[in-house]
Parts: C-alpha cells; sequence; structure tokens
C-alpha cells in the first residue's frame, strides 16, 4: 500500500530533473538558443526581444518541462577565461548542448580545441548534442558551414564520444528552426541513460 501511495504521489507531484550545459565559444549564439527554448516549451514565457540579448557572461539558467521530464539549462560564458570554469559543472550534468557558429569559420578551429578540452572522464556517461548554429534563414543567403562540413571538421573528436548516442543538429535560433527537434532528442537520451539517473524534484 505505502509503495503504491509513495509511486501515485511521485506521479503527481515530483519531476526528474535533468542538468543540460550549453557550452560554446562566446558569440556562439548558446543566450539566444536559450531564450528560444524557452520561449517555445514555456507556455507563459514571455521571451526577451532577441535583438537585445547580449553575449553569456557568467551564467544564465533557464528551465523547460517535457512531459515528466525537467530540463535545467545551464549557459556559461564561452570566453576563453571563464572555459575553465565548465568543468565545475560536469559532475552534476546529464546532457551537453555543444553550440557552433556556423558564420565563424574563422574560430572553428578554436572551437575545436575548446570542445577537446570538455572530453573527462567525468563527461563519459553524458548525452551529446553539436549544435550547428546561425544556419542561413530561409529566404536569405548568408555565406556559412553547412552540417558536413562541421561534421567533417570535428570528425577527429569521434572516438571522445565513443559508443554514446550523438546528434549533429542544424539550426536558427533567430527563427527557432531546429530547436525542438535538438530539445526533444536531448530529453529522450536523458531519460533513458540509465548511468546518470535524475534527481527528484516536488513541483512547486
Ligand atoms: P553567446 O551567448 O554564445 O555569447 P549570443 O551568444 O546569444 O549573445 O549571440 C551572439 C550573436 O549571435 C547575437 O548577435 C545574436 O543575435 C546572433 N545569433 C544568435 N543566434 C543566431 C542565429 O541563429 N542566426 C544568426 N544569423 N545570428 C544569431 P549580435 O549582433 O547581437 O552580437
Amino acid at each position: 500500500m505505502y509503495t503504491l501511495l509513495s509511486g501515485l504521489y511521485k506521479y503527481m507531484f515530483q519531476k526528474d530533473e535533468y542538468c543540460v550545459l550549453i557550452l560554446g565559444l562566446d558569440n556562439a549564439g548558446k543566450t539566444t538558443f536559450l531564450e528560444q527554448t524557452k520561449t517555445k516549451f514555456s507556455k507563459n514565457y514571455k521571451g526577451m526581444n532577441l535583438s537585445k540579448i547580449t553575449t553569456t557572461v557568467g551564467l544564465n539558467i533557464g528551465t523547460i518541462d517535457v512531459g515528466k521530464a525537467r530540463l535545467m539549462f545551464w549557459d556559461l560564458g564561452g570566453q576563453e577565461e571563464l572555459q575553465s570554469l565548465w568543468d565545475k559543472y560536469y559532475a552534476e550534468s546529464h546532457g551537453v548542448i555543444y553550440v557552433i557558429d556556423s558564420t565563424d569559420e574563422e574560430r572553428l578551429s578554436e572551437s575545436k580545441e575548446a570542445f577537446g578540452e570538455c572530453h573527462t572522464a567525468t563527461l563519459h556517461s553524458v548525452m551529446w548534442m553539436y549544435l550547428c548554429l546561425k544556419q542561413p534563414l530561409k529566404d536569405r543567403f548568408t555565406n556559412c558551414l553547412s552540417v558536413p562540413d562541421i561534421k567533417t571538421a570535428f570528425s577527429d573528436s569521434a572516438p571522445k564520444i565513443g559508443k554514446r548516442d550523438c546528434l549533429v543538429q542544424p539550426c536558427t535560433a533567430l527563427t527557432g528552426d531546429g530547436v525542438n527537434e535538438g530539445i526533444e532528442w536531448m530529453v529522450k537520451c536523458v531519460v533513458r541513460n540509465i548511468h546518470r539517473p535524475p534527481r527528484q524534484k516536488d513541483i512547486t
């Protein structure tokens, strides 16, 4: 009887909470992506004016609920001096969204280097998504790296990802294209990852 009641309580009043890091170089578009995510997945959230967003310095936090899962995002500053703080968040995380600015070929090798630094043992069982951000708007031509270009550039990182599921997701944060697909994939993966169980949180 106790088990039944406790199961019912959990079902009705608790969420499974997962932490997802949003990493990448400064100016990659992390904060804009987080704003779009909150706007798309939170009913009453009135998003910020995307053109007024300034680069992440320190930390931005956002939470969304998808079914029984609560995703808590930590958008961490990507400036070189702040990258050394990223690993403080690894132990608590369930997923990483690594943001690559598809329009910035000049900084691609810098982005790969920062990516390489992330692969410590603490992140081995974490779900991983590469977000190829700033893909061209439908009606406009922008000179940018395509998803296959970015896959090729990051191909030598495949051994670091190993056998984990991994998604390379094209996205335009300004319009929201690709946001739903990426977030839905991340939710599915963190929920079924038995190596990093969620935290149980009362619904408030
Ligand atoms: P950060 O949090 O990673 O530092 P921001 O990056 O979210 O502050 O975004 C940096 C710049 O990229 C912003 O422009 C923002 O509007 C732009 N940006 C974000 N997403 C997209 C996108 O999908 N497409 C395009 N073309 N630009 C995008 P400004 O001019 O304010 O620096």
